[in-house]
């Protein structure tokens, strides 16, 4: 995967390359990444890139003519690269856009500053935009960064394990179940006896039961719009059963 950005201020990015995951991809030549300044496309003497608003009004826009050609000679180096704007008004990052973003050979980030984006930079020089939420930043650096860290992690070979990122939360619909590490008691509080059991099955199921009932507790949402399996069926009638089995209780102790 070839990662090219496009940015007023490629020094953001240096520690970011030099860390971590992102870094072992480099080394490893699953990912190449770089930066082109924006800045240098300018033409004029002091390099503009940003200019008043026609209409007038606050803020500055960024110019359309250093951008356009910052975007071609992105071209000339990714020519089969999908072309990314980063802003707020694009659709929301998801896993799901960052799987399919990882399936590319090529992605270009073009970061906005200012208020915004000379809007005359379109279709010929743009195939999408994507937001990372919905709140402002004041440029697309940082949402470019959170989009090639989750596209990265999807890319084989660039986790530890084997299939780390089939596990990830939201891969299967459904957040992390708990972990655990040593000491195995922790200010009085024990590891689950089943994580230490070895008995892989049962460790399985502890770890679909967990993962369950974090996102019926944290992300109902997740839950509403997944197909579940028979077995996250069967654990959450399991639950339901449970519950109404205490209201039922409940209700007859105070009857009585
Ligand atoms: Cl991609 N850019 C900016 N400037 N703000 C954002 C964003 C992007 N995503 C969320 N907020």
């Amino acid at each position: 995967m070839k990662f090219v950005v496009l940015t007023i201020f490629p020094e953001m990015f240096g520690p970011f390359w030099d860390h971590g995951i992102i870094r072992r991809a480099i080394e490893q030549e699953k990912i190449f990444a770089s930066t082109l300044n924006i800045r240098d496309f300018a033409e004029d003497r002091h390099q503009v890139t940003d200019d008043r608003p026609y209409g007038g009004g606050s803020g500055m826009v960024m110019k359309p003519d250093p951008l356009a050609a910052a975007i071609r000679a992105a071209e000339q180096d990714a020519p089969s690269a999908k072309k990314i704007l980063l802003t707020p008004q694009g659709r929301v990052f998801n896993q799901k856009i960052a799987h399919k973003l990882a399936s590319y050979e090529e992605l270009v980030f073009v970061c906005g500053r200012y208020e915004g984006v000379d809007e005359r930079i379109d279709h010929d020089l743009i195939d999408d935009e994507i937001s990372i939420g919905d709140y402002v930043l004041t440029g697309g650096e940082l949402a470019a960064m959170v989009i090639i860290d989750a596209v990265t992690r999807q890319i084989p070979g660039t986790l530890g394990g084997e299939d780390a990122a089939a596990k990830d939360s939201f891969a299967n619909g459904l957040l992390e179940h708990a972990h655990y590490t040593r000491p195995q008691v922790f200010e009085g509080k024990a590891v689950p006896d089943t994580l230490l059991s070895g008995h892989h099955e049962e460790i399985e199921n502890w770890r679909l039961e967990s993962a369950l009932m974090r996102t019926l507790m944290k992300r109902a949402d997740l839950l509403r719009n997944k197909d579940l399996n028979e077995k996250e069926i069967e654990m959450l009638k399991k639950w339901s059963r449970n519950i109404q089995d205490i209201l039922n209780f409940h209700h007859k102790a105070h009857k009585e």
